[in-house]
This record gives structure tokens, sequence and C-alpha cells, in this order.
């Protein structure tokens, strides 16, 4: 940007000191006193792209994208079932969470888009979130820092806007990462994040949506498209002061800015789409953290966490394993006794709450049968599952009574016609209808039911 006086001061010629409120008195002295240097003043910001209509083109992609990132992320707290034991570990999270209705077995392929929007609609809106927050810097800086209760207290949401969004971005894209570097644990933070967030979004887009419209029809969208970078213009100066009051020659226009905010988001979108499809396209998913050597044959796909990495020992899932069943009555299964029970073929989705998804084929035993072997009618009970892993977040989940009951939950023995491999959960693993992946338990060794209401 260049120091040289603009075409915006020749035309306006407007004084900064008039613009920033100050009262002129004695000569040299004023009252109150002036902002301190730099990006206090509103003549430090001087990019002539900056204005209200700019920040609200991108705030109405927020509008529209951020409440669909927050309900789909709320229904994904509502698919832990947790109202069951074990799976919500959110301290006192009591109304905060979205328990409205038990979580549906139906349609399996539920979880799978929910959550994929999700994470990949989160990514996508990065790009936009971060030219929104770059187009009203200057407000950051707004001085006084406080003209009056009421503005001081509206600055005070706006942090809480600005940190609720960075903090439920940032932590969601640490956790996908697998990049726990937070001192908190996730599941929680992001939840009471996401309330504060959005009970800050909520009043910030109440407060402004009036001058939202306002601003977008100041401008012409179509027009400022074909606006090239001779064309382009500052927005006039606002009450708001995100209009330069001194602006520089622009280095791009308008719709460069766009485009290359626009560009930004298409390619995070179409570098992580990939992880949520079956296919050749699942190759182009260059974004996804996990890595795309999974295993071999019919067990040539996504492993979330390897047996080696949860620590399981190759001995304790050879001839020696059995599969403890406990109800009114107890069973011990060997595995070939589970392989000489009725077994059934299903194709259903491993959606993790990371984003990525896969549909396998996978035959196995009814969970509903094994209720019925030691004594429980399914749908009056849910079940507690164990894995060889011990401790950790991952090692069992609770499933609840429509689960069980649901005649595709399996206790899967085979994959796409093999066995299971070592990392895909040998010698027997969880598979259940639209529940979210981190249920579906890897190295079962006890499946324990009790009645619900127990
Ligand atoms: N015992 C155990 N089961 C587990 C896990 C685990 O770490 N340990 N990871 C869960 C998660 S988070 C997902 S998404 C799925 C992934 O299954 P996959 O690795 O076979 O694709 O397994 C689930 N089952
Ligand atoms: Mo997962």
């Amino acid at each position: 940007m260049s120091d040289r006086p603009s075409q915006g001061d020749a035309q306006r010629g407007d004084e900064p000191a008039a613009k920033a409120g100050r009262t002129p008195a004695r000569p040299g002295r004023t009252w109150p006193p002036g902002p301190p240097p730099g990006p206090f003043r509103p003549e430090f910001w001087r990019s002539p792209l900056r204005g209200p209509w700019l920040t609200s083109v991108l705030g109405l992609v927020l509008l529209i994208g951020i409440p669909i990132v927050a309900i789909t992320g709320l229904v994904s707290y509502a698919a832990y079932e947790p109202r069951l034991p074990i799976n919500d570990t959110t301290p006192e999270s009591g109304w905060l969470s979205f328990y409205l209705f038990g979580w549906p077995t139906h349609p399996a392929w539920l979880y799978r888009v929910t959550q994929g929007v999700h994470v990949t609609l989160g990514l996508t809106l990065v790009a936009v979130l971060l030219a929104k927050l770059w187009s009203v810097i200057p407000k950051l800086f707004a001085w006084p820092p406080a003209r009056s209760p009421a503005q001081a207290l509206e600055r005070a949401s706006l942090l809480l806007l600005v940190g609720g969004a960075v903090f439920e971005f940032v932590t969601g894209i640490l956790n996908i990462q697998l990049f726990y570097v937070f001192p908190f644990s996730f599941y929680p933070a992001h939840l009471y994040g996401a309330w504060i967030f959005l009970a800050a979004f909520a009043v910030h887009v109440a407060v402004k949506l009036p001058k939202m419209v306002r601003s977008l029809r100041s401008r012409s969208f179509r027009r400022e498209l074909r606006t090239g970078l001779d064309g382009t213009r500052p927005e006039p100066p606002d009450p708001d002061g995100l209009a330069p009051v001194r602006p520089a020659d622009p280095t791009i226009s308008r719709r460069g800015l766009l485009a290359f905010v626009g560009g930004a988001s298409l390619v995070t979108l179409g570098l992580s789409v990939g992880q949520t499809l079956d296919g050749p396209l699942r190759r182009t998913a260059l974004l996804a953290p996990h890595g795309r050597d999974y295993g071999s044959g019919p067990n040539d796909f996504q492993v979330n966490k390897a047996a080696a990495e949860m620590g399981i020992n190759p001995a304790d899932t050879g001839p020696g394993w059995v599969l403890q069943v406990v109800g009114p009555l107890a069973a011990l299964l060997k595995r070939a006794d589970l392989l000489s029970m009725p077994l059934h073929t299903y194709a259903l989705p491993i959606a993790c709450v990371e984003g990525w998804s896969t549909e396998q084929t996978w035959t196995g035993v009814r969970l509903a049968d094994l209720a019925r072997l030691v004594g429980v009618t399914p749908g009056s009970a849910y079940v507690f599952v164990e894995s060889l892993e011990r401790g950790g977040a991952f090692g069992q989940a609770s499933l609840s009574a429509s689960q069980v009951a649901d005649p595709r939950s399996l206790l899967a023995l085979r994959v796409n016609g093999a066995d299971l491999s070592l990392d895909h959960g040998f010698p027997a693993r969880m598979i259940v209808p639209n529940a979210p992946g981190v249920h579906n338990t890897k190295w079962v060794r006890k499946l324990s039911f009790y009645p619900t209401g127990s």
C-alpha cells in the first residue's frame, strides 16, 4: 500500500480528528484525549476494500453456514446417546446438551451425513471466517474503548463472539487432526464453547441484521463482480468505522478478494470431502489427517486407531479369545461358537466423529440374538460393551435398547467376505446402524446387558 494521498482523500478530504470524535479544544490540548498512535487511529486502517458491504457479504455466508455447522454439531452430541452410562462424559451438561430425543438407528446413513457436513462445512468456512475477521479488525482497536455502558457491553459480547468462533474452529480442527494439545477434554469444551459462541452469534445477528441488509443493498453484487482493479473505489465512511477514512490505492479488486476467499474455501472443500465418499474420489481427500494406507484386500478401508497403537496384545486375540456375555444368564463363546450361530450380512457405514466415513459389508451375529442367548428380550435392555483394550476413552461404550433390538446391529466377525483384520477389530467388533464410529467398539471382550431404567 502506498502512502501518497489517494483518490479517497481527495474526494472526501474529511478530518480524521473529526472522525475519531475528538472535540477540538484549546490548541495543543483535546479532551477526551485522542487515541494512542498506531492501530487505535482510524487513519491507520487503509485498505480500500474494507467496508460494510464487504463485511456483510462475508457475514451473509457465515449467517447461512454457521447454523448448519451448529445444528449438525449438536446432533452429534445427541448421537452419543447421552442418557446411557459411559457414553456422555460431559460434566453437568444437563440442559445444555441436545438430549431431546433418543438417537434413531434409521436411516443408517444419517450420522454419516450430519457429521460429514459438520466437519466438511466447518473446514470450508475457515477462509470466510478469517476474511470476515480481517474485514472488521479496525473495530478491535476502536477508541475510546467504551463510549457508554451499552457500548462496553456490545464490545464485551463481540469478544465472546470472536473468541467463541476462534475457540470452536481451532478445537474442532485440532481434534480432527488428532492433535490433542489443549489442556482440557475436547468433548465438553467444544460443547460449552459452542453455547457461548451461539449465544453471542444470536445477539450479533439480531443487532446487525438491519445494517447487513442495508449494506448489501448499497452495492450491486453483480456489478462488483464485473469491476476490476481500475474501477475499485472505497466504500463511503460508515459510523462503525469499517470503511477507511484515508484509503490507500487498491492493489486488488473486491471481486479479486472474493475470488481468493471463495477459492480458498473451495480448495479446502475439494481436498476434504473425499473422506466421506467411497470409490475413486476418496483419493482426493489430501487434507484427511489419517493416512491412506489402511490394510489389504477386503480390509483395505480406513483405520481409526490401529491395534498396536491401542496396546492390543495379538496373543489376546488368538485361539484363547472368548467372548463373555452377561445378562440374567451368562455365556462364554469362542469365535467358532459365534460362527456357528445364524450369521447376517449388512452394508453399513462407519462414520467417525472426525468427519470421515465409509460403507462396508459386515457379517456377524445379531446383537439381539446374543441378548436372547442370556435371557434378555431385545428392546428391554441396553448393553455395555468392553474391549480388550484396558482403560482409555475408546475401550468401551453403551448401546441403547433400540440399538440392541435393531436386526442390523451386529457383532461383526467378517467384513467384505474376509475375516476382520486385527486393525479392524479381530476377533469381533460392534457395527450399529447410524451410530457414531466411536461406539462401534473393536476387539470386543465382554457384553453386559442391563434392563433399561436400571
Ligand atoms: N476398542 C476400540 N474400538 C474402537 C476404537 C478404538 O480406538 N478402540 N476407535 C473407534 C472409532 S473412534 C472409530 S471411528 C471406529 C473406526 O473403526 P475402524 O478403525 O475399523 O475403521 O472404531 C471405533 N472402535
Ligand atoms: Mo471415530
